[in-house]
């Protein structure tokens, strides 16, 4: 494999990459001044533990939504009102690696309302409110290590499913055992976590979990149609090896496809089936009034053994340390991208459903069937390609499979298991896109590969290079290179919409009327200092040009001072910014209507300048202030005015 990727890597662009490109391309890419793109296309950060909103087909990047890391640019974790957002039962975790973003959807079409989004280091889930394109929810999921096979929604978000990738001994009185490392195959499990979502509000909430045999959860998917009570699972490290599991865990032939129906599940969990034990985990979520963050911690969750339900779980032997599994907008084939395999399987749901009928076992583990893989077989595509990874489907019949050894996308067809065609990518793609091509209905007009390997591709940047998308034309029976595109590292999966059907319901400001924070002012008259022991709280607003008030005094070393600053602007695209001199903190960006309060605890006397960090006006390099920090005991009393001196005291 490193020789594989070596010798990609030394190919030339001009030999290979350049002239992949078709002569009309840049006109189809090409969105001129002032109009819009066609789709939104969401792209996962990886380690950077954000997503990324890209334009498509031009590939312009519109905005950064921080998920899981704090982001300085607009005081994400930073604002007294954002960091409940990162709270967990470990503590304050102000990053983590977000591999997949998911659409919320109604009647198995992505209804454009929420993104869900996982956090693969310390296991959340995170959902994304799509009027404001921001973070709302993030759930910790307990007994889970490593949250990557997350985060997927059944067609009416009935269920927001989350599993896990390191099993763990999961303890019955809760939490994870400290016991021996030798003990992999007797006591560690996986943990399949079903999350409700409110229909309404979105809110979500645990459910229950299932235990699982201690492989790893690699990926999942949910079925459609015929195949709607049912979501897919890849395992690998079938072997349970507890270490060397590059070798160790690819000792198998066939690893397994877990088929869960959650309906059934459901019921189980439902009739008492499910045991409660405690657990520490935490749900922080941002109040829509006062735009304000709280965590509650659980205390327990519901938890049923897999052995314990008959008819819920099956396992289907696959090839080979599978990664992805992919199912058809039809519902009735699910294939299953094996790492190490040199063929591309496809499962037949109505053979799974016959199989299971007939009894078709040849095995059982922990009390699951174990189902004969030529009796859910449908058929296998020969000479895909090289390190399968992920599938995506046009709606048209066809399927696409990105290869990271072998650095393609290779179109075959659903039914004839033929491959149809092959387009180089550069280099060793991960995750591709087709907007809609997890639903029932595909945009099957584009196709986006997201590169692990950028090489040669742009203007070289010293030892790190930016990641790559290369936006591919699917439309016609031959797939054609588009455009490359840079993106933020690391995108694994991503979704896309058609722009209608978020751009009409784009929230513009927030109604200050509405505005319950409850430390908002909501005009000048109303701005104030106080002090509450060594707690200064400072009212303020903002709004072009001057904050009120800019002036202050009586501020002493020892005190914790929180900037309550009020956006007064009633208008699109106006916010304010709010930083202080030698603040151990980030600035905070405050929205139109909205409240955010920066702590700022001065470390040094003397007068201190703060201003407004966005460019909002004519004259926003005015909109600047003065506190004046004096020593611990000094009798500098607190005074307060923006013009003239007079009205305080
Ligand atoms: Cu294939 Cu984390 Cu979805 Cu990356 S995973 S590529
Ligand atoms: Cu407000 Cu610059």
């Amino acid at each position: 494999m490193a020789g594989l990727l070596a010798m990609f890597g030394a190919c030339k662009q001009s030999e290979t990459g350049a002239s992949a490109a078709e002569g009309d391309a840049a006109s189809k890419v090409y969105v001129a001044p002032g109009n819009h793109d066609e789709l939104y296309a969401f792209l996962s950060g990886g380690y950077n533990g954000q997503m990324s909103v890209y334009g498509i087909p031009s590939g312009r990047l519109l905005k950064v939504m921080p998920v899981f890391s704090q982001y300085a640019e607009n005081g994400y974790g930073y604002s007294e009102e954002s960091k409940a957002m990162l709270n967990t039962s470990f503590g304050f975790v102000p990053w983590d690696d977000l591999h997949h973003p998911k659409l919320s959807r109604t009647d198995g079409m992505a209804d454009g309302r929420w993104l869900f989004a996982n956090a693969n280091n310390t296991p959340r889930v995170a959902r994304v409110d799509l009027k404001t394109f921001k973070t709302v929810e993030i759930l910790e999921i307990p007994n889970s290590a490593g949250n990557h096979c997350s985060p997927y929604p059944t067609n009416n978000n009935e269920y927001v499913i989350a599993g896990t990738r390191f099993s763990v001994p999961i303890s019955n009185d809760g939490g994870i055992q400290d016991i021996g490392l030798d003990q992999y195959k007797d006591k560690f499990r996986g943990s399949i976590s079903f999350i409700k979502v409110d229909p309404e509000h979105g809110e979500m909430e645990i459910d229950f979990q299932v235990l699982v045999p201690g492989f790893d959860y690699d990926l999942a998917n949910g079925g459609k149609g015929p195949s709607s009570d049912w979501v897919f699972f890849t395992t690998y490290n079938t072997e349970q090896a507890g270490t060397l599991k590059e070798r160790n865990a690819s000792l198998n032939d066939k690893d397994f496809v877990v088929a869960i129906n959650w309906k059934v599940a459901a019921e189980y969990a439902k009739q008492g089936k499910a045991r409660e034990i405690p657990a520490e985990y935490y749900h922080n979520v941002l109040d829509e009034k006062t735009h304000v963050a709280t965590s509650e911690v659980k205390k327990t969750v519901k938890v049923l053994l897999a052995e314990e339900c008959p008819g819920m779980m099956y396992l289907i032997p696959t090839p080979k340390s599978p990664h992805g599994v992919d199912v058809d907008p039809s519902g009735e084939f699910i294939s299953v991208s094996g790492k190490l395999a040199s063929v591309i399987p496809v499962h037949s749901y109505s053979n799974m459903i016959k199989a299971i009928e007939n009894k078709d076992f040849i095995d059982e583990i922990n009390g699951i069937p174990v189902l004969k893989y030529e009796s859910v077989l449908a058929g296998e595509v020969q000479e895909a390609g090289l390190g399968p990874l992920h599938t995506e489907y046009d709606g048209r019949g066809n399927a696409y499979t990105s290869m990271f050894v072998s650095s393609e996308i290779v179109k075959w067809d659903i039914k004839t298991f033929k491959v149809l065609d092959r387009i180089p990518v550069y280099y060793s793609v991960g995750h591709l896109l087709i907007p809609g091509g997890d639903t029932k209905e595909p945009y099957g007009k584009y196709l986006v590969a997201m590169n692990k390997i950028t090489k040669d591709r742009y203007l070289p940047t010293g030892p790190e290079l930016t990641h790559s998308a290369q936006l591919i034309d699917i439309s016609g029976d031959k797939m054609k290179m588009l455009l490359d595109f840079p993106t933020l590292a690391e995108p694994h999966y991503a979704q896309a919409v058609p722009a209608d059907l978020l751009k009409e319901k784009s929230v513009k400001f927030y109604r200050l009327d509405e505005n319950e924070h409850p430390h908002a002012v909501k005009k000048e008259s109303d701005t104030r200092v106080e002090r509450d022991g060594n707690i200064v709280r400072v009212y303020m607003t903002a709004i072009r040009s001057h904050l009120t008030p800019d002036n202050i005094e009586g501020i002493h070393l020892g005190d914790t001072v929180y900037f309550h600053v009020t956006n007064l602007e009633q208008d699109w695209d106006v916010p304010h910014g709010f930083a202080v001199m030698g603040n151990q903190n980030a600035e905070t960006l405050i929205m139109p209507g909205e409240t955010q309060t920066l702590q700022w605890i001065p470390t040094k006397t003397g007068v201190t300048p703060f201003y407004c960090t966005d460019f909002c006006s004519a004259l926003h390099q005015e909109m600047q202030g003065y506190a004046r920090v004096s020593a611990k005991g000094a009798n500098t009393p607190i005074k307060y005015w923006l013009g003239e001196p007079k009205k305080n005291n």
